[in-house]
């Protein structure tokens, strides 16, 4: 159904962010570019130091996206500067296509070392964890110490379980017109520390030309 089809970045709207548990993670500035082509969008969102505690300086989150037919590629950027293998991204659709994001749509909880299991996003902004046994993700994760993590993410994903039905297909909810994007990025190391600025999301619409 999406063969072909021009994706194209037409806005890129702020959604009320309001970090309710944790209190810390909103969202400070954002960029925009449009990408060489059409079928790209590139995102970048910044927290100044008083913004968060993963870094020192700024934290970047950098989410860029390709869909090419019913392939989705995103490369999300973090600059964390310690590694954890608890450290994690998410990304949350709208699973459940009610047209915004919601906390029963259904997230990609994406840990730094290449593992996943089913979550959930809280109200926080953040994910909760079921108790599955860990399966290898979609996502390559490297890490540098000065640029910080890269994750490679390629769907759809087929969870070991079920290998033939994607777990839940990011082409099949990305859909023409607007559609919201909820990305979010957790610090093991500060939760240890720092409770209550673990992390931080940002949540945003993007516009998909047909
Ligand atoms: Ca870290
Ligand atoms: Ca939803």
């Amino acid at each position: 159904m999406l063969l072909n089809r021009k994706w194209q970045v037409l806005s890129l709207v702020l959604v009320a962010l309001l970090g309710i548990s944790l209190g810390f993670n909103f969202y400070e500035a954002f960029y925009v570019s449009r990408g060489g082509q059409n079928e790209m969008m590139d995102f970048t969102f910044s927290w100044g130091p008083d913004r968060q505690k993963i870094v020192n300086g700024t934290f970047r989150l950098g989410v860029s996206m390709t869909v090419t037919g019913s392939n989705v590629t995103m490369v999300v950027t973090a600059n964390d500067d310690e590694y954890d293998d608890y450290d994690y991204v998410g990304l949350v659709f709208d699973t459940n296509q009610n047209g915004h994001i919601d906390l029963n749509d259904e997230p990609y909880g994406l840990w730094v070392n290449n593992y996943t299991a089913h979550s959930s996003l809280l109200e926080g902004g953040l994910l909760g964890w079921f108790e599955d046994i860990p399966v290898r993700g979609p996502q390559n994760v490297t890490f540098d110490k000065s640029s910080g993590y890269t994750f490679n993410i390629e769907f759809p994903f087929y969870y070991p379980s079920n290998p033939n039905k994607p777990w839940y297909d990011p082409a099949a909810v990305i859909k023409n017109g607007l559609n919201q994007l909820h990305v979010c990025f957790y610090d093991y190391n500060i939760s240890q520390t720092a409770a209550g600025m673990e992390g931080v999301f940002a949540r945003f619409n993007f516009n998909v030309g047909g």
